[in-house]
């Protein structure tokens, strides 16, 4: 599956061909509680499978912290997925750079950027925020400390992300093209039984990026952020964009001042609009309120999530501010 610029929008397409259900921001318009049990929602098609894996925790009234790394390590160790972890597409020299991070319900944070040769970043991440008195470890800081925790050296670069790289090369004529992106960091939010938020998200970021670009993905505040009186948001797309207006805090302040999930995202969507240079890029968020209500919202069209609550996993085709 070729995920470049112009295969994203013929994948939009698709999407709406696809008949993927509804708008899930109308549904989640109201504020009042509409699950009562746990609920994960995340970022594409991989959300599918990430879901599962975090519903097999969140089912059995396990912690929605477990939940998130467990969904999203299963994307990271898929190598068909190239745009996370192994098989990760490389920066523009042929390194596979990842960024992750993770949130849990007391407001903890651990995060990880330009992390090479560790197929599961955001448990790096979590070991971080576990076991240092840091948010952020970057770079060889951040290889030697996995190292030292047990995690194994491998090489991420699979045959089928280095012959990509190979062909964007030769038609790239080597330049760095920041508007030319890969939407597919896995961004991944939970709830539990207990009423718990927790949210991780995991990437190997723009591909051909510039070697040491870091995007929005390891970023607490831009990428994710969770917090337990209030709720949880993540973020997919051109990382600049987040960063510049840390969206993902945003929407929880937005909703902590009352926006229902899809009307903060909306609101995170306008500032990027309003206040960058946003042509040709695309940005979407996920929201989750403490009371279980969702959203997700995209830039432009063609954004996918998937949302798995009462044992069920189904994708949602995001509503958006360019149609
Ligand atoms: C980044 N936000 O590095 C990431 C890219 C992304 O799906 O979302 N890809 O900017």
């Amino acid at each position: 599956m070729k995920q470049n610029r112009r295969n994203f929008i013929k994948k939009t397409t698709m999407l709406g061909a696809l008949g993927l259900s509804g708008h899930l921001g109308c549904a989640a318009k109201s504020a009042k509680k509409t699950s009562s049990g746990p609920v994960v929602l995340s970022t594409w098609w991989h959300g599918i499978p990430a879901n599962k894996a975090a519903w097999e925790i969140l089912g059995k009234g396990g912690k929605a912290i477990d939940a998130v790394e467990a969904g999203v390590r299963v994307v990271e160790s898929n190598p068909e997925y190239q745009s996370v972890g192994l098989g990760g597409r490389p920066d523009r020299d042929g390194n596979v750079t990842l960024d992750a991070s993770i949130m849990d319900e007391k407001g903890e944070a651990g995060s990880v950027c330009f992390l090479q040769h560790i197929e599961n970043p955001i448990s790096v991440a979590r070991k971080v925020m576990e076991e240092t008195p840091h948010v952020m470890l970057a770079g060889d800081g951040a290889l030697q400390f996995a190292l030292q925790n047990g995690f194994v050296k491998k090489n991420l670069l699979t045959e089928k992300s280095k012959k990509a790289w190979e062909e964007w090369k030769i038609k790239s004529k080597y330049k760095p093209i920041i508007n030319i992106e890969n939407h597919d960091t896995i961004g991944l939010i939970a709830l539990d039984k207990n009423g718990d938020l927790s949210g991780a998200c995991t990437t190997s970021g723009l591909a051909y990026k510039m070697y040491g670009r870091v995007g929005d993905s390891p970023i607490i505040g831009a990428g994710l952020f969770v917090d337990n009186e209030v709720g949880a948001a993540t973020a997919t797309g051109m990382g600049e964009l987040m960063i510049k207006t840390v969206g993902s805090f945003l929407i929880v302040e937005l909703m902590r001042q009352g926006a229902t999930p899809i009307e903060a995202c909306k609101e995170a969507i306008q500032r990027i609009v309003k206040k960058t240079n946003y042509e040709d890029m695309q940005v979407a968020y996920l929201a989750l309120d403490k009371n279980g209500n969702k959203a997700g919202y995209a830039l432009r069209g063609g954004f996918g999530y998937a949302v798995m609550e009462n044992g069920e996993n189904k994708m949602y085709n995001a509503d958006s501010y360019l149609k």
